[in-house]
């Protein structure tokens, strides 16, 4: 029976009496009666990859199976002949919010191409009831509510599985959902979710608050609760030990049932660490080992050979170190193993950065990953080479075999097939079908920069994906934006490092050079996307002054018909799907040397916009690739960044007083104008801190950024030579298909 086939008897009616939600509850099921026949992959070598992680954003699920089943042609005209819109139905989907960012999203494009290569790799993380929080604005202001994903049909499936998870005077038993991954026109690999029965939606009380005590009720509720106090510390280390212990007890219990001898635990076994998240999983297998009888000098050894850590970040606030008091409250008997994995260490190394418990008995699960974990690496070439030479240099001395780069991925079917249609029904007309099989054939594409008609019709794939980003928005949120505008795009985490602010001095900027009658050819469109931690103060100002500026602009008649700010509210993946394509300019802007990667920006690429940027994480390999015409580069090199905070020598003040420029556009957060729309408070602490302390060194920078963006809009006036600057981005963005960079992970670390 066909896909067609089985789905008309699921839904157990005729297609045009049903609704959008009995066909969608059909389609599920269809699809996981589906992911189930084509079977699991089974690796070569019997090396099967476990890759941990806090965080799978993995987006809606529907239609990227049909894709990967590939059914969703027939389903979609099956739908069409019967009165039904394909697009309807996938909004009936909830998307599932067990990711915060970019590297959330790496995990799940990651099991995408694990499973279109026919690895045997699954994902193993925690299924968080309400998700990341909820952004809503209210009075200019982002408040946090819970984010509710699952319903009663959903993509979840109870295994039965559970294990016993000790706690300090009590134990958890977990409960085991799967989520099926399909690869492309391959087998199916699974995304593991660990919960608890007891958890308790209804203690939620206002916004996102719950007693953080009662860890029963609460230990799967969120991912990233609150952490500002010890209760909420506490929280999220019970939470990472749930994952790890699960995961460990999964994966042994796994082998045992092959008749694996548990001493050759390495040579059938590779669990990839997504950062320090999961890095207990070192101590809790080490401890499970030894339970069953091997002695630690042997559990270590195996451990070691098994465990691979990536490093995502060179923030050293973001590097995780516990305190002993607090593993000694939750995970006391880990932490004899931990206390005897340090001692090994200490042993043989006098250095005080290299030890895994410091002077201040604070553990660093960094430290023990790169010291009991057989690889390390960073995820762009830029920031691999800042961890060899700069952040964790001493490790990097005695461990020169360990360290590797991989540069970052995205999956073409999710980002390029699903996403923007109507460019690959172009890719398709020229010629370059086979990109689904071998991202790197975009590049036959290259020779079109001199067909005018095709790069005509590149442009009239933009602008439609333009017009449906407006009528999304206008539909979703009644905000109305002016599709024959430039869509200036920054959408990411919302962070210091990231600098938003910039963009909204550069925003500052264009509003009074408006008001002064320089009427720019073209309007623009500045969008923005971001969530802030709730407990990140900074963060969240900078989102009030976005809005403040979006109000204010919106209600200015001389200047809203030349500029607007849109902040869209809840960035999520499905709002990406509709950014991206939409996205003339994508804003890459960080401090250089602190975005470790960037995936977003390889997004835009492959979708033609035109990237406007620092040369950081994987924009400089952007760069190489587009060459200097193809992108617009502007800012202080990672290596001059990297000096001015060993000297201490970066002044914000200075740029304040001396330069009466960037005074005026600070001076506007706080004038009556935006103090009469916004909080007075906010804003004058925004303002305070981009004079006092601006750590990220938005001033060294804004006046070339300013000055690089108005030169990208003047080029885009010259439509032909701005649609080869779009061509050129697509045709070279093959290389950042994840599918290369999971060949590269299987090559070099995992040999599955
Ligand atoms: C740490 C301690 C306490 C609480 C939270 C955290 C925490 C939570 C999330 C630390 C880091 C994260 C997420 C980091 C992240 O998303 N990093 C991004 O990873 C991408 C994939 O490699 C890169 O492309 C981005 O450059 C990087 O910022």
């Amino acid at each position: 029976m066909n896909f067609s086939e089985r789905l008309q008897e699921i839904l157990g009616k005729k297609l045009k009496d049903a609704t959008n939600e009995e066909i969608y509850v059909a389609l599920l099921n269809t699809v996981k009666e589906a992911a189930k026949d084509k079977g699991g992959n089974v690796s070569d070598t019997g090396r099967k990859i476990y890759y941990i992680s806090a965080e799978f954003l993995i987006g809606k699920l529907l239609s990227n199976n049909l894709i990967n089943l590939g059914v969703y042609d027939e389903v979609r005209d099956l739908l069409t002949a019967n009165g039904k819109d394909i697009c309807e139905i996938e909004e009936v989907e909830p998307e599932p919010s067990l990711g915060n960012g970019g590297l959330g999203r790496l995990a799940a494009c990651f099991l995408d191409s694990m499973a279109t290569l026919g690895l045997e790799g699954d994902g193993i993380g925690l299924n968080y009831h309400l998700g990341l929080f909820k952004q809503v604005f209210e009075n200019h202001k982002q408040k946090e509510t819970p984010n509710p994903w699952i319903e009663n049909t959903s993509w979840l499936t109870d295994t039965g599985i559970g294990f016993d998870v000790p706690f300090h005077n009590f134990s958890i038993h977990s409960k085991l959902y799967d989520i099926d991954v399909t690869g492309y026109e391959n087998g199916t690999n699974k995304l593991h979710l660990f919960d608890v029965d007891t958890v308790n939606e209804s203690i939620v009380g206002d916004g996102i608050s719950f007693d953080k005590n009662d860890i029963k009720q609460n230990l799967t509720l969120f991912l990233y609760p609150d952490d500002s106090d010890k209760q909420g510390e506490l929280l999220r280390i019970y939470q990472q030990y749930f994952m790890v212990s699960n995961g460990a007890q999964y994966i042994l219990k796994e082998c045992e049932e092959r008749g694996y001898n548990l001493e050759e635990l390495d040579q059938h076994v590779v669990i990839q660490i997504n950062d320090t998240h999961p890095s207990m999983v070192i101590p809790e297998l080490i401890r499970l080992l030894t339970e069953k009888g091997i002695s630690m000098d042997k559990a270590i050894e195996i451990v070691s050979n098994t465990c691979a850590y990536t490093n995502h970040t060179i923030l050293a606030e973001a590097l995780e170190k516990w305190p002993i008091d607090y593993l000694e409250i939750v995970v006391p008997h880990l932490m004899p193993i931990i206390r005897e994995l340090a001692r090994r260490v200490s042993e043989k190394y006098a250095d005080k950065d290299l030890q895994i418990i410091d002077e201040w008995n604070r553990v660093h699960m960094a430290r023990m990953d790169m010291h009991y974990g057989f690889s390390v690496n960073g995820v762009a070439a830029l920031h691999t080479e800042i961890l060899k030479n700069v952040e964790l240099k001493p490790f990097y001395d005695i461990y020169p075999e360990k360290f590797n780069n991989k540069t970052n991925g995205i999956t073409f079917r999710r980002w390029l097939m699903h996403c923007d249609k109507k460019l690959v029904e172009w890719i398709d007309k020229y010629g370059a079908a086979e990109f689904r099989k071998d991202a790197a054939k975009l590049e036959s594409l290259l020779p079109l920069t001199e067909n005018e008609g095709a790069l005509k019709e590149l442009l009239e794939v933009k602008q439609a994906n333009k017009t449906a980003l407006k009528e999304y928005l206008e539909k979703e949120s009644g905000v109305k934006i002016n599709d024959h505008s430039i869509f200036d795009i920054q959408v990411k985490r919302l962070h210091e490092y990231k600098r938003q602010q910039m963009n909204v001095l550069y925003v500052i900027y264009k509003y009074l050079d408006i008001k002064e009658g320089n009427l720019p050819k073209t309007p623009i469109t500045v969008l923005f996307g971001a969530k802030a931690a709730p407990a990140y103060i900074i963060a969240k100002d900078i989102i009030h002054v976005i809005l403040c500026l979006q109000e204010l602009i919106q209600n200015d008649p001389e200047v809203s018909p030349y500029l607007q700010v849109v902040m869209v509210e809840n960035y999520n993946v499905t709002m990406a799907e509709k950014m991206i394509p939409a996205c003339d300019i994508s804003e890459q802007i960080s401090l250089a040397s602190k975005e470790a990667s960037g995936t977003g920006n390889m997004k835009f690429m492959l979708n033609g916009a035109v990237t406007l940027g620092t040369d950081d994480g994987a924009n400089v390999e952007i760069h190489e690739l587009v060459g200097d015409e193809n992108i617009y580069v502007f800012g202080k090199s990672s290596d001059e960044v990297i000096e001015h905070y060993a000297k201490a020598d970066y002044v914000a003040a200075d740029y304040y007083i001396n330069d009466a420029d960037i005074r005026r556009w600070i001076d506007f957060i706080i004038c009556p104008e935006m103090l009469k729309i916004g909080d007075v408070r906010t804003l004058l602490e925004i303002h305070a801190e981009l004079i006092q302390k601006d750590w990220f060194m938005t001033l060294l920078d804004v006046k070339e950024y300013i000055t690089t963006k108005e030169k990208a809009f003047a080029d885009y006036e010259d439509r032909m030579t701005w649609a080869k600057k779009m061509l050129v981005n697509i045709a070279k963005a093959g290389y950042f298909s994840s599918d290369r960079t999971i060949a590269e992970y299987n090559r070099d670390i995992w040999k599955a």
